[in-house]
């Protein structure tokens, strides 16, 4: 029988990509550039899988045509707000996506941006590599202590309580959570937590606020002007979920008016073009996406795609099914 023919969207680390050629007819994309409508439409009419990423935006548009070959997306990533969920339904495509895999790398990005924008890593780094340090003085760029102080998450799934593992045994931290659905008190008791009812009640108890729900129109600009100012002047706000969820140029305004103390994001809105609002913020520490961005783990997830794949192809139930 002839090989599913599968399409990476983009460059995979190297050991996935010979893997997944064991099994299926693979076509890469050696130029590593992100696909644009037209490519992702011609790629639904003529691959048996196709295997996105978060820079693929598979909307309504993309999937309104006829003579879909396409069976199942099996998403890289554990976000898949990028990819019309409605309609891979309507069309019978199968989506997967990669959770678990990822989440103590992404909260290990959400606990360096945590410390760095608190501890004033980024402009002390900026300082010394400007050859400005004059020195060490008792007053020389005071930062906020982060141990013990109260951690506020926000989507308290896996990689929310992965970020509430490090906070709290790690720097003694009080959890608090904030959750769409009631989260089991067993699972809150091993972390010390304790679930809020609404965002508005959460934000002003928090020192620090991480972000960890899911993107997409449910959560677009959760965060925004009103709930900016419901937090502490003292308060950090950190981003590792979707740049959607905060309302950024609300943030650069709160920013340079110290309504807040400091951000630190690892996901845009409109990624990789940055809001010109937040440049030249010196209480603002940004990262270019790097969450899951470890050896293990990229390869993790290429294996866990694998898994999927094999599974659909085996005529099984995707184990990572979410559409
Ligand atoms: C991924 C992420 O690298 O998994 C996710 O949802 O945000 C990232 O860590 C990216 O989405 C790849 O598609």
């Amino acid at each position: 029988m002839a090989k599913p023919r599968i399409l990476l969207t983009r460059k995979w680390p190297k050991q996935v990509e010979q893997h997944l050629a064991k099994r299926y007819d693979v076509t890469g994309n050696p130029s590593d550039q992100p696909m644009d409508s037209t490519q992702l439409k011609a790629a639904l009419r003529s691959f048996d899988a196709v295997l996105p990423t978060v820079t693929d935006k598979l909307d309504d548009a993309v999937f309104d045509q006829g003579n879909m070959q396409v069976k199942i997306l099996a998403n890289y990533g554990v976000g898949f707000a990028h990819i019309d969920s409605d309609a891979a339904k309507n069309n019978n495509i199968v989506v997967t996506n990669t959770p678990e895999i990822l989440s103590e790398c992404t909260a290990d990005i959400a606990m360096t941006l945590m410390l760095m924008v608190a501890r004033r890593a980024g402009e002390g780094e900026r300082q010394l590599r400007a050859g400005a340090w004059q020195g060490w003085h008792p007053t020389h760029m005071i930062g906020s202590k982060v141990s013990g102080k109260t951690l506020g998450i926000i989507g308290f799934g896996r990689i929310g309580q992965e970020m509430a593992r490090r906070a709290h045994f790690g720097f003694g931290m009080k959890i608090l959570v904030q959750n769409r659905s009631t989260i089991d008190p067993e699972i809150l008791s091993e972390y010390g937590a304790t679930q809020l009812e609404s965002v508005d009640d959460f934000l002003p108890l928090c020192d620090f606020v991480s972000l960890h729900c899911p993107g997409g129109s449910a959560n677009r600009h959760l965060i925004n002007r009103q709930r900016l100012d419901l937090m502490k002047p003292t308060a950090f706000l950190i981003n590792t979920a979707r740049g959607e969820v905060i309302d950024d140029s609300a943030l650069a305004k709160a920013l340079k008016q110290k309504d807040i103390a400091g951000a630190g994001l690892d996901v845009f809105e409109r990624e990789p073009d940055i809001n010109q609002d937040l440049a030249g913020i010196e209480n603002l520490v940004m990262l270019p996406h790097l969450g899951s961005s470890t050896a293990e783990t990229r390869i993790g997830m290429g294996l866990r795609v694998a898994d999927n794949l094999d599974a659909f192809f085996d005529g099984c139930e995707p184990k990572d099914r979410v559409v």
